[in-house]
């Protein structure tokens, strides 16, 4: 059974600023990385009792949850009923303990990008470290072989070729909300820029 995100239950779908678009655009800064699944790690550390790292196959092992949710971009699109399917957080909270002084999650990504998410954003259970979009692979471009999906956040905070999660006491604004965006990012509430 798959996982619906409360927003697409709304009657209106469309955030305030934002347009339907019908295909999947592209956004990121810098190149798209070439992964090598032998070489892929995963690595959950900060504030838990022990770090882990996982491979690919260990990764793969994990639950898996499908969630349908919907992309709204701060450059105002917005993409209607995606079908993800993945790893979910909560699977991650199961793999370690988190110390109870942890607030945030700061997650990493190829090339050194990170986004934060207080815990709170980071573990609802629409969130999930997606593999497919709609049955298939992710495309290289779209964070090939694994990519956050934070569905009721602006889609920045979706970072695309994860690399591993790190848990803090203290904020620590990501990539693009040390570049303008907002801190938190509520589509809803139009938090875009700071
Ligand atoms: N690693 C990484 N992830 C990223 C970004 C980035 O620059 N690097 N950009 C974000 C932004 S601003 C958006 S809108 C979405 C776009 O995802 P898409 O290209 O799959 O549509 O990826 C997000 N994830
Ligand atoms: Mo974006």
């Amino acid at each position: 059974m798959a996982i619906v995100s409360p927003d697409i239950l709304r009657e209106n779908r469309v955030p305030p600023g934002q347009h339907l678009v019908s295909g999947w655009p592209t956004l990121h800064y810098g190149g798209v990385p070439r992964v090598d699944l032998d070489s892929w790690r995963f690595r959950i550390f900060g504030l838990v009792d022990h770090e882990r790292t996982l491979s690919f196959s260990q990764f793969l092992g994990l639950p898996q949850v499908k969630v349908l949710s919907d992309i709204h971009c701060v450059t105002s699109w917005s993409k209607l009923d995606n079908v993800w399917e993945g790893i979910s957080t909560s699977s991650i909270k199961d793999l370690v303990r988190i110390s109870p002084a942890a607030k945030f999650a700061i997650i990493h990504a190829s090339a050194g990008f990170t986004t934060n998410l207080p815990l709170d954003d980071f573990f609802q259970d629409d969130v999930l470290f997606a593999l497919k979009h709609d049955g298939k692979a992710l495309a290289p471009e779209h964070g090939y072989p694994v990519r956050l999906v934070v569905p009721r956040l602006y889609f920045w905070k979706s970072a695309k070729w994860a690399e591993g999660v790190e848990f803090t006491v203290e904020d620590r604004p990501g990539f693009w909300e040390s570049n303008g965006y907002n801190n938190h990012g509520d589509p809803w509430k139009e938090e875009r820029y700071s």
